[in-house]
């Protein structure tokens, strides 16, 4: 196998089969079309119903791109991004794997920007509490309509200049379900729209359905320029230091600056599907939330599905595809990030996955850690930001026993590697992009356009300290409280510096779409709509004295599953404990594990440690959020603190 060289057009692609043609030959499928003068070089502008002209229209007239490509997700069509992206150096093959692609960013733009993040309405009140004077507001941020179209027309007027614009039809959801809804994301980034093709369902059938509803949200997004005019890294343009992102809820409207990079780019996921989607759901009586979903079946053949909110890098993907070390089990994974909810007429609470993909976290993936995602990736999946090793493959941290020996490593980078370069091969939030039906573990019912029906939601968190494996709810009402007040060390998915404990209500905290009290209060809502599922809250991540993590985690949390499966079942195996129902000693089945567990360790509810939890979240709701919290969720507080205080 050569060595893989930075040059990417010196490497022979016949294995990629890509038609090898430039920009200027694309195709001539609209060669005579043209959307306000500019040239439409691909699909035809007849096939975009009334609605989405004008967006497009409206686009061109602001972007000025040089050429219009209307997407229509064909393999060919995918083709031609690939070889624009290998022109461009935006992406390197990885010819160790099947159609597998690493694209490198530019380092100023890896991760979600929480603080350049904004949601528009008339009044402040609408999209953030009123946090006590002296006090600033971590809830999301605010911005005004007139600062909402200030900062476009700062940005937007003539970015596309020299670029081509990609209009990209997406549906979130299985195309045509119930509850499914349609966008379109117009970019300027080829590596968007081949993310965009894998991670929701994307192309003409998606435009054929919007003839039949003509709703969509719109979604504009441009890597920009910066203000200087000079792109620091042509194989990554992308505008740091006037990075934005805006949502404007009453008008289904998202528009994107300066970053190419998950969250902030690929507009369905975060933007769409979670932050404009909680003020859909919100309107229409469902719940739009950052959770996995999954099927466990128990080894008498009942099967249910559950939901599980973990914040960013906490453990969603992993948990979805668990393989169990407990005998009789079998995991199957329906979605490992965003859940849509919705009663159906029976009154059960059903779950789809609006995503197509998975936008997985890779250092820590290991055939050790997580089997099923390994099983998954190595084929037709865009790596971003980890390593490569000259072999033609991929590489990053936790992936040491798959290294073969006199294979040589280059870092996210671009630079030599080694084990004693002291710096991380990939970087800690780099990711995987590939299709969720390459998952072996993908449930039959993923696309069930019904959804799943769930029968419990589990939150969770980092938590290194004081928090025990698992805990129940005794009501509804608590476990909405225990969601509010969630906390989690921070990680590299967003901006971050350091390792410390947020809060992370509901692990929604970078997502919510409207003012977080009334988000709450449409929680506590649910119970009259229909029967709600129990509520957990479960914690992999807490450490001994020794620093090292009492629970080994992984394959092991199908013990944890198995209780949360017996209580829903009405099993009688529960205790009391202040903060909620916890496993009786016995009852969690800790059978041959390989690590000794020492139950009282892991369920010890250390009184110093919740006195000062409780004080902690009584300031965080008081200080933060103020009269907006439902008065349930102070009364669930304030019993928490009178259970603490008899421990
Ligand atoms: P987003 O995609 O950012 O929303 O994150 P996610 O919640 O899907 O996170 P993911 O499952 O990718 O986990 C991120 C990190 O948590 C990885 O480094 C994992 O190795 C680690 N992790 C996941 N599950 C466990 C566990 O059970 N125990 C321990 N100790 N670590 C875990
Ligand atoms: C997260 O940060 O929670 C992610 C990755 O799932 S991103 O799509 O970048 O938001
Ligand atoms: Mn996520």
């Amino acid at each position: 196998m050569p060595e893989i060289i930075e040059q990417p057009k010196d490497i022979p692609l016949d294995n990629c089969s890509i038609p090898q043609q430039n920009k200027s030959q694309q195709t001539n499928c609209g060669l005579y079309s043209h959307i306000r003068g500019t040239n439409v070089s691909y699909g035809t502008v007849s096939s975009l119903p009334p609605l989405a002209k004008v967006f497009v229209e409206e686009s061109v007239a602001l972007c000025q791109p040089n050429q219009v490509h209307i997407c229509d997700g064909s393999e060919m069509e995918n083709k031609m991004l690939v070889r624009i992206m290998l022109d461009d150096g935006t992406i390197i093959p990885l010819p160790k794997y099947e159609n597998c692609w690493l694209a490198r960013t530019n380092p100023a733009d890896v991760a979600r920007v929480e603080s350049r993040t904004f949601i528009c309405t008339e009044h402040q009140h609408d999209t953030i509490p009123t946090p006590k004077i002296g006090v600033k507001g971590t809830l999301g941020n605010w911005i005004s309509p007139s600062g909402f179209d200030q900062a476009i027309q700062e940005r937007f007027p003539g970015c596309m200049k020299d670029r081509t614009m990609y209009v990209v039809p997406f549906s979130m959801g299985p195309i045509g379900s119930p509850l499914s809804k349609i966008g379109i994301e117009i970019t300027d980034s080829p590596y968007v729209v081949a993310s965009m093709r894998i991670m929701a369902r994307m192309g003409t059938p998606v435009l054929e359905h919007l003839w039949k509803q003509e709703e969509f949200v719109r979604a504009l997004h441009s890597v920009g320029t910066p203000s200087n005019g000079v792109t620091e890294m042509p194989s990554w343009p992308c505008d740091p230091e006037r990075t934005i992102i805006l949502h404007k809820p009453c008008e289904n409207l998202i528009v994107s600056y300066g970053s190419g990079y998950g969250g902030n780019s690929l507009l369905g996921k975060k933007c769409f599907a979670l932050r404009i989607g909680s003020t859909i759901a919100k309107r229409e009586g469902w719940l739009a939330e950052h959770m996995l979903i999954l099927g466990i079946t128990n080894p008498k053949g009942d099967k249910k599905y559950i939901t599980a909110a973990f914040p960013s890098a906490c453990g969603k993907t992993n948990l979805a595809m668990l393989n169990p070390t407990l005998p009789g089990y079998k995991v199957e994974c329906v979605g490992d990030d965003i859940a849509w909810m919705k009663f159906d007429n029976e009154g059960v609470l059903r779950a789809i996955n609006p995503e197509n993909g998975f936008f997985g976290v890779a250092p820590g993936t290991s055939v050790e850690t997580n089997p099923i995602a390994m099983a998954t990736i190595f084929k037709n999946t865009i790596f971003t930001n980890v390593a490569y090793t000259s072999d033609g493959g991929v590489y990053w941290e936790g992936m040491e026993s798959s290294l073969s020996p006199g294979v040589k490593v280059t870092d996210w980078l671009g630079k030599p590697w080694t084990m004693e370069s002291g710096t991380p091969a990939a970087h800690p939030n780099s990711r995987f992009c590939t299709p969720a039906g390459q998952c072996p573990i993908i449930d039959s019912h993923w696309e069930d356009p019904q959804g799943v029906p769930i029968s419990a939601i589990l939150f969770g968190g980092r938590r290194p300290a004081g928090v025990p494996l698992i805990y129940e709810s005794r009501s509804w009402a608590h476990g909405v409280f225990i969601g509010a007040a969630m906390r989690s060390e921070s990680t590299a998915a967003a901006e971050h510096k350091g390792k410390v404990i947020m809060h992370d209500p509901f692990a929604m905290r970078p997502f919510f779409g409207y003012n977080f009290g009334h988000y709450v209060q449409h929680w506590l809502s649910m119970e009259n709509r229909g029967k709600v599922p129990k509520i957990f809250h479960v914690n992999w991540f807490r450490k001994g004295s020794n620093g090292k993590f009492i629970w080994p985690g992984y394959g092991d949390n199908s013990r944890v599953l198995d209780w949360v499966l017996r209580r829903c079942n009405g099993e009688n195996c529960y205790t009391d404990a202040a903060i909620g129902r916890i496993p009786a000693k016995g009852d969690l089945n800790l059978e041959s594990m390989k690590q000794q567990i020492d139950y009282d360790e892991l369920f010890s509810l250390p009184k110093e440690f919740w006195l000062e939890e409780a004080a902690v979240i009584r300031n965080y709701f008081e200080s933060q959020i103020g009269s907006d919290l439902p008065q349930e969720i102070y009364n669930e507080l304030n019993q928490l603190q009178d259970a603490i205080a008899k421990l």
